[in-house]
């Protein structure tokens, strides 16, 4: 329906591959000359969000604030990629009112538990299993999987170039690009 500005809201557990993809997208926008921007643990849990945890109380409002900045950016014109767990539902749901119908693409990164503490590029899977990380998403905190995303990525069945060509192929599906 037209919108060309939108929230790609990338969501699935640690591992899953949701920075990975939204910086690929990006960068495949970019190279298109479509700008986007990605908002991520590294450019908010750092700075806007310092000081938040990941109580279920902090999740909430570190997803309330991400999603208030992510409807600035759309009024600004910017496609933006956020790339969060937001393991609740409710959470999600909320951003999804706080923007125009069909403004809001929920895009489930889906990967298995097992294939996230496979990879387990930074330890924190095994840190967590040791007890060394209390309430970690999938291990003691739950992770609430989309009712009805936008967009369902196997990243553990497709590879990144794939993935990114799919969320591509919808978007000019929608006649966003
Ligand atoms: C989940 C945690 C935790 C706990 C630190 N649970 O793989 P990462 O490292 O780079 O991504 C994870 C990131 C999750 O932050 P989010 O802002 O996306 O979470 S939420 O949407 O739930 O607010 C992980 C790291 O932070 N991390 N402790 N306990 N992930």
């Amino acid at each position: 329906n037209g919108h060309s500005s939108v929230i790609l809201w990338f969501t699935g557990l640690s591992g899953a591959g949701k920075s990975t993809l939204a910086n690929a997208l990006e960068q495949q926008l970019f190279n298109s000359g479509k700008h986007s921007y990605v908002l991520d643990g590294d450019n908010v849990r750092h700075g806007l969000n310092k000081g938040l945890g990941f109580s279920d109380e902090d999740r909430k409002e570190n997803i309330r604030r991400i999603g208030e900045v992510a409807k600035l950016f759309v009024d600004a014109g910017t496609i933006v990629c956020t790339a969060f767990i937001s393991p609740f539902k409710e959470d999600r749901n909320r951003v999804r009112e706080l923007v125009e119908d069909g403004e809001f693409i929920e895009v489930y990164v889906r990967c298995s538990l097992e294939a996230c503490e496979q990879r387990d590029p930074k330890g924190l899977y095994k840190k967590a299993r040791a007890g060394e990380i209390p309430e970690f998403t999938g291990i003691s905190s739950p992770y609430e999987e989309p009712d009805a995303p936008e967009l369902i990525i196997d990243s553990d069945k497709q590879t990144v170039e794939e993935s990114v060509e799919t969320i591509i192929a919808y978007l000019k599906e929608r006649k966003i690009l």
